[in-house]
């Protein structure tokens, strides 16, 4: 498609965040709604919390706004949408997000997290499917990310950008989420680039490093958002034991059951946990 070949932010000579400004007034035109306070990342297990945040007013495909790309793979929702919660506050609902595998430039990975800051949104909501390190945390379980560790080797920030990422994935956030679910356990999610599952050796390593979850998404994400000035929480739920952590090989199908499974009750916690922010 010449959407590979004509994206505005594969031009180096392009700035990144003139693009997300660009994106974001579509998303004012579109949706009629000139800013959003919250912006949320819907990852894999994460697609129906979006119905109990509120109402939706507006439903875009991503492809109609500057600097999206095609969702890659079937059960990535590719829209964007706007919610209006019970207390009126707006949120922008990615469901359309760029991984770092499929080799796009870390530029498209974050756009959407640029274009929800240019949109207003000053906190985001990070969500994602990812494997467990720790034994108890059985498939389906949902985490909070404390902080990461970026095992991509890549950043989105470009030249000498000396970003501060103490309390990135921020206390506070923690904090109110486990004031609505103290049974909410925590861990580092470690970022791989995928797209293959690790190897169990590399699983012994995230953990030694002092890693509790394995994924390919967030961090690079995270960053961006902190960048941009944006309060980030983070929620893993875990969808399948790491490799070697459980004995069996880990199948794509298994994630999108134990995904299926929590689906109604992590749609519950996050809609109350927007509800509060
Ligand atoms: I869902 O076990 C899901 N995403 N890197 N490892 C990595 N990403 C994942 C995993 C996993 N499960």
């Amino acid at each position: 498609m010449s959407d590979t070949i004509h994206h505005p932010l594969d031009d180096p000579a392009t700035d990144p965040f003139e693009v997300a400004a660009r994106a974001a007034d579509d998303i004012a035109r579109l949706t009629g709604v000139d800013r959003h306070d919250i912006a949320l990342t819907l990852g894999s297990g994460w697609g129906k919390a979006a119905d109990l945040i509120g109402e939706t007013t507006a439903t875009l495909a991503a492809t109609d706004v500057t600097g999206f790309s095609k969702p890659a793979l079937a059960g990535h929702v590719g829209s964007l949408r706007s919610v209006v919660t019970p207390s009126g506050r707006r949120v922008l609902v990615i469901g359309a997000r760029t991984h770092y595998y499929e080799g796009h430039g870390v530029r498209r990975v974050v756009h959407s997290v640029r274009t929800a800051a240019a949109a207003g949104a000053r906190t985001m909501v990070l969500t994602n499917g990812a494997g467990g390190i720790k034994p108890t945390w059985k498939p389906g379980t949902p985490v909070l990310i404390s902080d990461h560790i970026n095992l991509t080797g890549d950043s989105p920030l470009e030249g000498a950008t000396f970003i501060d990422l103490t309390d990135l994935y921020s206390t506070r956030l923690r904090d109110l989420a486990r004031r609505i679910d103290p049974s909410l356990d925590e861990g580092v999610y470690c970022q791989f680039r995928g797209p293959q599952y690790e190897t169990p050796a590399e699983v012994r390593m995230a953990k030694t490093i002092g890693g509790h979850i394995v994924g390919m998404s967030t961090a690079l994400e995270a960053i961006a958002a902190r960048q941009a000035g944006m309060e980030v929480l983070g929620f893993s739920l875990i969808t399948n034991m790491a490799a070697g952590i459980q004995t069996t090989p880990l199948s794509h199908q298994e994630v999108i059951e134990a995904g299926q499974q929590a689906e109604p009750v992590i749609s519950a916690l996050l809609a109350r946990v927007i509800g509060e922010l």
